[in-house]
């Protein structure tokens, strides 16, 4: 599953004729991220319908693209000024801002021009809609317009919670949504499978928070990083540590109560699940 995700982004992206662009472009998707989002797209769509075809295949790539284009724009410095993305420096470090904003933006025209070109049925265009809303002005877009008003304000738990809902929850939820509408599956099981995604969504968040806090090697050396800490609301500012560890146990349980509770579910969407728990970085 991962290498055909891999190969098939790849062939996505070399469509962009112009070389510079196109190399900014592959730098990013082939940076190596561990294609979760795509990944459960895939696993969905094999626990409803058994296995997985060329189309969901291009679904689930259009939705690691949108991921691919929203960590570009994150990194910018105009927002988390980060230099480093999977251990590699940022787009923008590499190939200077305007084109970490063009690959961004060619990546994310990519996803929908790839989805466009499947729409000859009503499943796919509900799975093309989900995507599109969810990524958009009211799903991740959102979140992170929310996250930017609200830097250095002290936040409470359930303005946390509506921001990491839809800045990283809706991409989650959405990949379990689309994989099981590209299935074939009922509106039922689209509720059950969403619940899913939404505990997931939040488990996968407040671990990257901890986890973030537990590198302390890595961020005490920096000094730009402590300074970002400081106007960063997450889990862990909100609550502290103690509580969002318990909180992570009991959601990420959540999560794996309602995926056993599917009707329809296979090793490999609980196995995939499972990684996303138990992620180390
Ligand atoms: C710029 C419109 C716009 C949106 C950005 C998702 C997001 C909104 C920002 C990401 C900020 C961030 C790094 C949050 C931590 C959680 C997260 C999304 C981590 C990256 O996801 P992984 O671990 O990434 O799935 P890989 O590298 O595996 O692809």
């Amino acid at each position: 599953m991962y290498d055909e995700i891999n190969a098939r982004l790849q062939e996505l992206v070399k469509k962009c004729e112009e070389p510079s662009l196109q190399e900014a472009m592959l730098y990013s998707v082939e940076a190596g991220g561990k294609r979760l989002r795509a990944m459960l797209l895939l696993g969905a769509c094999e626990a409803v319908k058994g296995n997985y075809d060329k189309t969901a295949l291009d679904f689930a790539c259009a939705l690691e693209l949108i991921h691919n284009y929203s960590l570009i724009h994150d990194d910018l410095p105009c927002m988390d000024n980060d230099d480093l993305r999977r251990g590699k420096p940022t787009s923008h470090k590499m190939f200077g801002e305007a084109m970490a904003i063009l690959a961004g933006d060619a990546l994310l025209n990519r996803a929908f021009e790839t989805m466009a070109d499947l729409c000859d049925s009503q499943q796919n265009i509900n799975a093309m809609r989900t995507i599109i809303t969810a990524s958009g002005d009211n799903g991740m877009i959102a979140g992170q317009v929310q996250d930017i008003l609200n830097e250095n304000k002290k936040i409470n738990s359930s303005t946390l919670s509506n921001i990491y809902s839809k800045k990283t929850g809706k991409l989650f939820v959405v990949a379990f949504k689309a994989g099981a509408w590209l299935g074939g599956a009922d509106e039922k099981y689209i509720a059950a499978i969403e619940h899913v995604g939404m505990r997931l969504g939040l488990a996968f968040q407040i671990l990257d928070d901890i986890l973030e806090v537990e590198s302390t090697a890595e961020i005490l050396g920096k000094s730009t990083d402590s300074d970002k800490r400081n106007k960063k609301n997450t889990y862990v500012s909100v609550h502290g540590i103690e509580v969002a560890k318990v909180d992570y146990q009991q959601i990420s349980a959540e999560a794996l109560t309602a995926l056993n509770k599917l009707p329809q579910k296979t090793d490999a969407l609980c196995d995939i699940v499972l990684s996303v728990i138990k992620r180390k970085k």
